[in-house]
């Protein structure tokens, strides 16, 4: 057996990171996102990095960067003390007496893959079972007060290397914004993503996004109605992604067995962490069904764990995952990810553990409040 790592300190911040430029979704327009970072110690000085990608306001789940912080801080550091840990997926264990609350959980399991990866020399990928390589990926872009704004902003993207699309729908801001971006680009990897936005009263403007081509439409209707999605999924020609409602694996399975989606946005913040995004992975491949790697708009930290999860075998559609200057002019690592314009494709960093350097003055800069918890016995 491997050698267990013994934990000795795990510290929290609590960022505030400006965007590259304002994400409007089907809750709101921010122009900040609000992360937190979990750094994990052991007593030999090995450390990791995970990031938690919660926001201010509970609309995306329920979780906000303030009970992220409280379930960190008063509860995970209690269960972590003294805790021996030979693999990530260990660590959801040992959390398990705490119900809910995955992204706070998926920073710490993130962050103990990142050590172990780091321990072992290789990286993160490795401690995933997964081979590190390029990844074609897909950019995810707002809501735009104009039309023609977003057609600008799509074609910005194309012109970068971005060969897949996701647009930000809601009630209003969803057909005509749809057939200006296909009518400009009748070739484009297409998708629309509602956040739950829309009702079955929606059914007809929903059945308009037929008309083009899209490869999935995401998470239309409440997150909490599973059978709304199956019912909905029946009328529409386009394929449904979920992914507030498969907020943890026994959904997804409930959402496949029921037939509700054909696709699973794979999100492993919101699924708790990436053992428990290789299952969902795992069981929407064994159903035949399709998958994506989706995004919360991590900063570097977060993104290297997710680009390295991206490698698995069995995801059918390119990430939710962009280079560093989508989201932040200065973003948590060093080098910053960039997207390959000939390829499309993002790679990860060589090196260890996420392989890009954690900037550790740039985080500090970029923290509201820090605490350091000890974890060894006393
Ligand atoms: O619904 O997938 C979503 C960002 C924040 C909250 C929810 C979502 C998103 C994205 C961004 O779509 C994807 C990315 O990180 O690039
Ligand atoms: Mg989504």
């Amino acid at each position: 057996m491997r050698q267990a790592v013994r934990l000795a300190r795990m510290e929290i911040f609590d960022t505030r990171l400006p965007l590259a430029f304002p994400f409007e979704t089907s809750f709101g327009r921010v122009d900040h996102r609000e992360p937190l970072i979990v750094r994990l110690e052991d007593r030999d000085g090995a450390f990791g990095f995970g990031e938690a990608p919660v926001a201010l306001r509970p609309h995306f789940n329920a979780e906000t960067n303030v009970t992220a912080w409280h379930v960190l801080s008063e509860f995970a550091a209690p269960l972590l003390r003294s805790k021996e840990l030979s693999e990530p997926a260990e660590v959801a264990r040992a959390l398990a007496p705490i119900r809910g609350h995955h992204m706070a959980k998926a920073a710490v399991e993130f962050a103990l893959a990142d050590l172990i990866a780091r321990r072992r020399g290789v990286p993160i990928a490795r401690v995933f079972g997964a081979e590190p390589r390029p990844i074609e990926v897909g950019v995810s872009l707002g809501i735009e007060s104009r039309v023609e704004a977003l057609v600008e902003r799509v074609a910005a993207h194309v012109s970068r290397g971005y060969r897949r699309v996701k647009l930000k729908i809601a009630p209003g801001w969803d057909v005509a914004p749809t057939a200006a971006v296909r009518a400009a680009f009748p070739d484009l990897r297409l998708m629309v993503d509602a956040n739950g936005a829309y009702s079955p009263d929606h059914a007809k403007v929903l059945a308009e996004l037929d008309w083009f081509g899209l490869l999935l439409l995401e998470q239309h209707l409440d997150p909490e109605d599973l059978v709304f999605h199956r019912d909905l999924a029946r009328t529409v020609k386009t394929k449904i992604a979920l992914d507030e409602s498969t907020a943890t694996l026994g959904a997804v399975r409930a959402a496949l067995e029921l037939e509700a989606c054909s696709i699973v946005n794979v999100k492993p913040a919101r699924l708790g962490g990436p053992t428990a995004a290789r299952l969902a992975l795992e069981a929407t491949v064994a159903r035949g069904k399709g998958a994506f790697l989706g995004g919360m708009l991590e900063s570097g930290i977060g993104r290297a764990a997710n680009l390295a999860l991206a490698a698995l075998p069995g995801f059918t559609i390119e990430p939710d995952l962009s280079a560093s200057d989508r989201y932040y002019e200065e973003d948590l690592v060093d080098p910053p990810f960039r997207l390959d314009p000939e390829t499309g494709c993002v790679s990860p960093a060589p090196g260890p553990g996420l392989g890009a350097r954690v900037q550790e003055d740039v985080l500090a800069r970029r923290s509201v409040r820090r605490q350091s918890f000890s974890l060894g016995s006393p």
